[in-house]
Formats: structure tokens, sequence, C-alpha cells
């Protein structure tokens, strides 16, 4: 990345202001003084939009003229957020646009809100393909994000009596200004059916599927800008409709919902996103999405090779790589292989050495019940050619296998694609792992466990398969465009090109023990803090205190990312509070934002919990606002970009070895938060980035909870020898915290005691509490605790998402940058 920051910025305000009133005008038909702020934000959008198309037409044209080698990161989840403070800062066009709406009379940060999130994701992974494709165009890389266009994003969360209610997002109500249909680009899919064995002339075996249901995948671009305003890549996103779109002689013949029955099957295919996290969802609907956009965007790419490449499959994997963002779409690579052998008629060995070169595949968690399997009957009916394919890959692979550990069967059964069993699945880990030239993972203690306890054999067929990547988190959206008083403190400091160069940040540590930096830097975490605590009240009604520390936990609600362990510490210290009136803590506030798939019953009930302490903590005089709880609901991307900058604690307190990476403990340290967090994912490099004496490291490491369950745990022994942690989890079973209702919250007590406590919280919980002392410590000296904050943010470098895509391009994707005018 040697660009400088470019300036779009040469545009003149008053260009601006002339195309947004354009815009309310012509596109909009309203006018200055008719115009809600809905309209400013779709005007002002419009007037984004016209530089941003014109960059990716230009984009376009470059790549096709220089043949480019491209990556296509397929991913079921691209979770965006809102695009227009993005975009604005990427094409350099912030200020001026600012200024442009002041002087018509239109405050950007109200418009703002006007725009919904585009939630299309659960959370990590989605995420990361969002900050993936910011700093793809940034570099300059050829790359295409290919996913589905979801009518509903993830779930819109609601609290109501203390528990999550889920309600449908509609994102796209009222049409979504950024996202350009493309109708001349519509794919056909086929499903069901049969497979036709034919001979050819020579006596050779040929294979035909007869569809039993075509549906279309209609695309939808959103254009991706990277900084610096000129390279504008594309995601295209797949919607799909009814291939004939209404069926004229059922209806005439009166059948009117019959009419309409195939349009509604094929249109549910892009319904909704799958709101499980981290869960494997058995679901037919689930299979067909995961074909349905990954089948589109395989014939996307072919129809551009061709058109440069005709019918010469030679160089297709040198010039088309596929990213497999985890294993939902691993299904492209049986598509790919059926395209080569049936349509293109190559011989099975020519296919696999195209397929096997074209694809790599990162690996995300390592919980066994997230790692995806398919009933082989559900291929049966729906993919009955690519079940075919599936068995020949492996009955191929297993012929391998047999040569490297003839006669042991054992091995054999752990590697195949197919799990024998009561019922045959298809293992989709295992498909990935044997069809792609790469395999990462996106932490190096999550990526040593892929080698080490995940795919250990496939590591040592194949030693430089298995890679890692760490993650990162764009700067862009992360610093410059979340925490803006921030950021031009340190343009101020340092120069304005750390949104491109996140190392010189390492810059600002000369300041670190700077009292005048100091004071700059934590007066504008006060102001950020002061910003969230009204946020705080409109969202929830609830005061808090801006001095008090802000301790936050933000992610999706899982067992393993502990948020109850969080929640016992806060009981625990109520309790204290309640013993001795005196007890030395520093005001705090613990700030929650997390949704539970709505069918995880136990994170709800921790939901519940949660909701159920604040109620009681916040509400009793005697904890003298020394403890405030608050659960934000609907956690999502705009909301995180209003506490990230605010939070001086970050909760990263994962049972070891099961959080992968992280991202969010990436983007609290960014904005100068301290993380309370365990020897986990990315934990563990930001520790050696920020050095032990700026974080609180605490519990068990990887190790040692592997020795803990081979030696057998037993949480009744901390439950009985630990009076504190057992006073709490018996005030779960009473209607303290439940007036009338004793026994509400006895579930958690239950998974922790009886269920076993598979995630170690009791075990955890005393080191758990003895940092969290630590830190109450280090917040009372303030010179301390700015000084630990500064250096947060200054050793948050390695962590920006454009060194993982230099990784990906280096170590697995071997791209070339392709520069834009
Ligand atoms: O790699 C992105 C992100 C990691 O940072 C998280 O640690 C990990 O939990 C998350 N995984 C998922 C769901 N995985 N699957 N399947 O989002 O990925």
């Amino acid at each position: 990345a040697k660009k400088s920051v470019s300036k779009t910025a040469s545009l003149p305000k008053k260009a601006i202001k002339d195309a947004i009133v354009r815009h309310l005008h012509c596109s909009l038909g309203t006018d200055e003084n008719k115009a809600d702020n809905h309209a400013w934000w779709k005007a002002t959008c419009a007037s984004i939009q016209e530089h941003v198309l014109e960059q990716l037409r230009k984009t376009q044209k470059s790549h096709y003229f220089n043949d480019t080698r491209a990556v296509h990161y397929f991913s079921a989840e691209f979770l965006m957020g809102r695009l227009m403070s993005n975009n604005l800062h990427n094409l350099g066009l912030f200020e001026q646009t600012d200024q442009a709406l002041k002087e018509l009379g239109v405050n950007l940060t109200d418009i703002m809100e006007e725009e919904p999130d585009m939630a299309l994701g659960n959370g990590g992974l989605g995420r990361l393909a969002a900050c993936f494709i910011d700093s793809l165009a940034t570099l300059d890389m050829p790359a295409v994000g290919y996913g589905l266009h979801y009518e509903h994003g993830l779930f819109r969360q609601e609290i109501k009596n203390g528990e999550q209610i889920e309600r449908p997002d509609s994102w796209r109500d009222y049409g979504n200004p950024w996202e350009i249909c493309r109708p001349e680009s519509i794919q056909e899919i086929p499903l069901y059916g049969y497979v036709e064995t034919k001979y050819g002339e020579n006596g050779e075996i040929k294979k035909e599927w007869h569809p039993g249901l075509i549906v279309k995948g209609l695309p939808w671009d959103i254009p991706v800008v990277g900084y610096g305003g000129k390279t504008v890549n594309v995601l295209r996103l797949w919607q799909s409709q009814a291939s004939s779109y209404f069926n004229w002689d059922v209806f005439n013949a009166g059948g009117y919902v019959d009419a309409q029955k195939e349009n509604v099957q094929a249109e549910t295919i892009s319904k909704v996103l799958y709101p499980n996290d981290e869960t494997e969802a058995g679901k037919e609907l689930r299979l067909i999405q995961q074909y349905f956009f990954s089948a589109c965007s395989l014939k996307d790419i072919i129809r551009r090779y061709k058109r440069a490449h005709g019918n010469n499959w030679s160089r297709f994997s040198s010039q088309v790589v596929i990213q497999l963002n985890d294993t939902h779409p691993a299904i492209a690579i049986p598509e790919l292989m059926r395209i080569l052998l049936d349509r293109a008629e190559l011989d099975w060995d020519s296919a696999w050495q195209i397929c096997s070169k074209t694809f790599a595949y990162t690996n995300h968690t390592l919980l066994p019940e997230a790692l995806e399997k398919w009933p082989a009957r559900m291929f049966e009916k729906i993919l009955p050619r690519h079940l075919e394919i599936i068995y020949e890959i492996n009955h191929r692979f297993m012929v391998e296998v047999e040569k490297m550990w003839p006669g042991n069967n054992a091995i054999k059964q752990k590697l195949s694609i197919i799990e024998e069993g009561n019922e045959k699945m298809i293992r989709m880990g295992n498909l990935s792992v044997i069809g792609s030239f790469k395999v990462n993972g996106v932490a190096e203690i999550h990526s040593s466990l892929v080698k080490k306890n995940l795919f250990p054999e496939f590591d040592k067929m194949w030693p430089e398969k298995l890679t890692n990547v760490t993650n990162g988190i764009t700067p862009r959206r992360w610093l410059k465009a979340c925490n803006p008083k921030l950021s031009a403190l340190i343009d101020e400091k340092i120069g304005n090109d750390w949104p491109l160069h996140l190392d010189k940040l390492e810059q600002l540590s000369q300041f670190a023990d700077n009292t005048k930096f100091q004071k700059q830097f934590m007066k504008i975490k006060h102001e950020n803090k002061v910003a969230l605590a009204k946020e705080v009240l409109v969202l929830t009604g609830i005061e808090i205190n801006p001095k008090a520390i802000f301790d936050v936990q933000i992610k999706r609600l899982h067992e393993y990312k502990r948020q109850h362990l969080n929640l016992l510490h806060i009981m625990a210290l109520y309790r204290r509070l309640l013993e001795n009136p005196n007890y030395d803590m520093q005001p705090r506030v613990f700030i929650f934002g997390a949704k539970a798939a709505p069918s995880y019953k136990l994170a709800k009930d921790i939901i519940y919990a949660i909701n159920q302490v604040a109620d009681k903590v916040n509400n009793d005089k005697r904890v003298n606002g020394k403890i405030k709880v608050v659960f934000l609901p609907n956690y999502r991307v705009s909301l995180a970009e209003k506490i990230i900058p605010a939070a001086d604690i970050s909760e990263q307190i994962s049972t070891a070895g099961l959080e992968a990476s992280g991202t969010g403990n990436m983007k609290l340290s960014l904005n100068g938060a301290l993380t309370v967090g365990t020897l986990d994912g990315a934990n563990i490099e930001i520790a050696e980035e920020v050095g032990d004496e700026n974080i609180f490291i605490f519990g068990l490491n990887v190790n040692e909870v592997h020795e803990l369950d081979k030696v057998g745990y037993n949480p009744f022994d901390i439950y009985y020898n630990n009076k504190e942690i057992k006073a709490v989890l018996d005030w779960l079973e009473t209607d303290y915290f439940t007036p009338g209702k004793p026994g509400a919250l006895a579930s958690l007590k239950r998974s922790l005691l009886e269920g076993g406590d598979q995630y170690k919280v009791l075990a955890d919980f005393e080191s758990y509490s003895d940092a969290q002392q630590k830190a109450n410590k280090a917040f009372g000296d303030k010179s301390r605790w700015a000084k630990m904050a500064i250096l947060n943010t200054a050793r948050m470098g390695k962590f920006t998402s454009d060194r993982a895509i230099n990784d990906y391009v280096e170590k697995i994707w071997k791209l070339q940058p392709c520069t834009v005018e």
C-alpha cells in the first residue's frame, strides 16, 4: 500500500450541494422545503453514488484490459452495516459533504441515522468478509465478493420484560440507494431431479442431470469503495426468483394460488439469513441457499473467463482463485467439477487438476457443532449429480489415504468425506480440505489447533496446505469514521496516512507519557462516553455516569464466549457492596450487546438473567451508583460504532481454545480500551503487541483446559469450596432478581453444576475476579490508565485488515494490484 490519501476531496462544496439538490428534485421529486431526513439521505447517497459508479466503470475497464487474476470471495454472509459514512470517508468527501449539507440546513450525522444496517450476516465471519472487501479495494486488488441478497437480514432484537424477542429485519423496505440490479447477468440454477447415465460413441460414460426445478439468480451489485476512492470493486449478491414468473395456464384454469406456488418456492431461497451462529442448521433450505449462491457465482465467473479465454480451460486456475469463507460455499467444489466434466467434457484428472488449484478454504471455528454435515439423502434429493461427484472425489482420495496408511481403516473413516453411521452424512470440512490448495485458520493459536486437533492427518498428507492468516479489521470504519475526534488528534500528531499504514500508529508511543497528550486522549474518550451515555438513556431509559469505567462485552451470545462469567462477577461485586458499603471499587458501568440464536435456549436465558440483574442492581440505592448494568437491545454494526469509541474495558473472556480469533477485541483495543481477556484467539497476539503490562490476562490457557478435561473437571468441587461462587449461584435460584418467580434463573446454575460447566466458567472465576481487581486499581491511577490506553491504540498496527489481505495475497492468492486512474 504505497498509495497516498487521494483527494476526490478537490471537489468543490458547491458541486456537492448542487448534486444533492438536483437529486432531491430530479430523482426524488421533492424539494428543500418538503424534504425530510430520509429524502436528504437518499439524495446525498445518490450524489455520492455518481462518483462511485464512475470509478466502478474505470475499475472494471482496467481489470478487463489487464486481464487480471482475481480473487472471488464466496461468503454466505457479509455484515456490511451502513455505507454512507464509509463511502464518504473512502472517497475523501466527508468534510465537504458535511459542510455542503450544513449550508443547506441539514445535519449529516442526523441523516446518516436514516440508513438501515445491511445486516446480512451473523457476526464474526460476516463482518470479517466486509472488512476484507474494504481492504481488497483499498489495496487495488482485483476482487469480487459473492453472496446472497437476503430479503431479511439478521433479526431485529427487542427486549420485552427482560427477554429477547425476534422481529424481522426489513433493511430494503424503502429501497437501497447503493445497489444496482443487473438483470443482464441473470443465471439459471438447476435443483432436484435425476441423473441419466448415457454412453458415448466409444462406449464412454456420460452423465446428464435432468433437474426438477430451475430457479433464477438475479444479481445485485453493491460497489465497494477503496480508501482513496480509486478502485471500486463489487459485492455481487444473488436474489432468487422463479424462472417463469407466473404460470398463466394454471391461472387461467382457475388455479389462482397454484399459479404462484413455484414463485413462492423459488423466492424463499433468498428470503432470510439463518440466524444460527456457530451451530449447524440442518435445514434443506440452507443447503439450497448455499448451492444457489455458489452456483450463480461460478457461472458468473465462468462467463467472464470465457469472454477473455473462450473454451480454453488451461488458464482458469491461473486467472481465478476462489476463497471459501468457511464451509458454507464448499458445494462450489463439486459444482465446478460437474461443469468441467458434464458441460466442458473434460476427463476427471484434467477437471480435478483445475478444480483443486482454484479453491482455498478458511476455517473459522473448532466447535464440533458448527462443523457442517449434510445427510447424503438430502443431497440425493436436491443435488443428485453432486452426490455422485462427491463419492468419486472420496473414492480417489481414499486410494491416496491407503497409500499413506496401508490397511488403516480408522484413519480412512476419519478422513472420509462420508461419515457412516445411522445416517450417512457428507462432511463439508473434509470436502473443503481435500478440494482446496490452501486451508487457513484465523489466528496463530487457532491455526495451530486446526493442524493439531482438527485436521492432523491432512496436515501430514499435505504439510504445506494448512497455514495461518490472522484476522484484521478495517481502520477506516473502526477508527477514522467511528471515532472522528481521536482520528483528528492522531492526524495532528503523526500525519493523516495512518488509515493506510496502520503501523504508523506506533509513533504515538512517544507521547504515551506526555501529560498533555494523555489529557487530550482521555478528554476525547470522555466525550465519546458522554455521547454513548445519551444514547443509552434514549435506548434504555438508564442513566449512566460517564466518569465510571465503561466495561463492554459486545458479541454474539454463546456459552463459550461466557457472558455469564461476566454476569456472575457483577453479582459477586454487588454482594461485596451489600456486605460492605465501603467496598473499594471505581464506579463501573457494565455494557452488554448480544443477540442469541432464536433456538438457543440457554443463551436466551443468559440475556434474561443479565436484564433481571440489571434491573435489581440499577435500582438498589445501597449500590450508590457504583455498579450499573446495561443491556443494549439490537446489537449491530452501527451500534458497535457508537459503543467502541467509548469503551474503557474490553471483555474478551472466552474459554481458551474456543474463540477462533475474535475481531471485536481488535476494534476495542484500537480505540484505546484495555482488554480483560483469556489466552485465546487473537487475544494472544494482541498481548504480544501491547505488552503484558497493558492488558489484563487471566484464566486457564489451552493446555490447562485440555489437562483439566483429561483429569476430570468437577465444578461441584469449586462450588463447595468457594463461598462467594456458592452464594452467587444459589442466589440465582431465589426470586431475588425475579420477584414472584423463584427459579426463573436456575437454568444457569444447572448448566454450571449438573451440566458439567463445559466452558469452565467456575474454573476461571477467581482468576477473572483478580484480573478485574487489577483493572479497577489501574483505572484509579489516571495517568497510568491513559498511558496504557494510548499504547493499546499505538500498537494495533498488525491488526489492520490490509495486513491480513496482504498475507492472503502473498501466501494464498498470489495477486497483483491493478491500479485505476
Ligand atoms: O474469523 C472471523 C470470526 C472469528 O473472529 C471468531 O472468533 C469466530 O467465532 C467466527 N466464526 C463464525 C462462525 N463460524 N462458523 N461457522 O462467525 O469467525
